[in-house]
């Protein structure tokens, strides 16, 4: 079943030089390919869409500081049960909690700062691309 997903590289993964480190996870996977790619500031208004599920929250806030902070690397990944597979890749969203050998729990400590977001679904794939991706196929 190839599937399509939308990843974030987060300001601290870039600011911390590991955008090969987790990219290269993701390109050994087998049959997944890069689809588009690029190293870009995200705007509140963009930001406010893709974590529209949780404005009003107390971390939405920092969350949106944190995540317009500097620049982030947007990409769309394609292959087999890539939805998942990213965010298995990824681990949990709290990095003490995720195992060694995940991106998070190899690399974080804080729960904002997680180095790394996946779409959670198809739906949500589909939505993420046409917002960081407009006019793309
Ligand atoms: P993401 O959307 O970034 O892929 O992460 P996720 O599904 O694992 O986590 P989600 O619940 O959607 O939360 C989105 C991002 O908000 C930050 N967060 N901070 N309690 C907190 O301080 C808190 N909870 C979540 C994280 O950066 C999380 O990835
Ligand atoms: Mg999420």
């Amino acid at each position: 079943m190839s599937q399509r997903t939308l990843v974030i590289l987060k300001p601290d993964a870039v600011r911390r030089n590991l955008i090969g480190e987790i990219i290269g996870r993701i390109e050994r996977k087998a049959g997944w390919r890069i689809s588009a790619l690029e190293l870009r500031e995200l705007s509140r208004e963009v930001l406010e869409q893709h974590y529209g599920e949780h404005v009003g929250k107390p971390f939405y806030e920092p969350l949106v500081e944190f995540m317009s902070s500097g620049p982030v690397v947007v990409l769309a990944v394609e292959g087999e049960r890539v939805v998942e597979g990213v965010r298995a890749l990824a681990g949990p969203t709290d990095p003490i909690a995720a195992g060694p050998g995940s991106i998070r729990g190899d690399f974080g400590t804080i729960v904002r700062e997680n180095l790394i977001h996946a779409s959670d679904s198809e739906e949500s794939a589909e939505r993420e691309f046409k917002l960081f991706f407009p006019g793309a196929e």
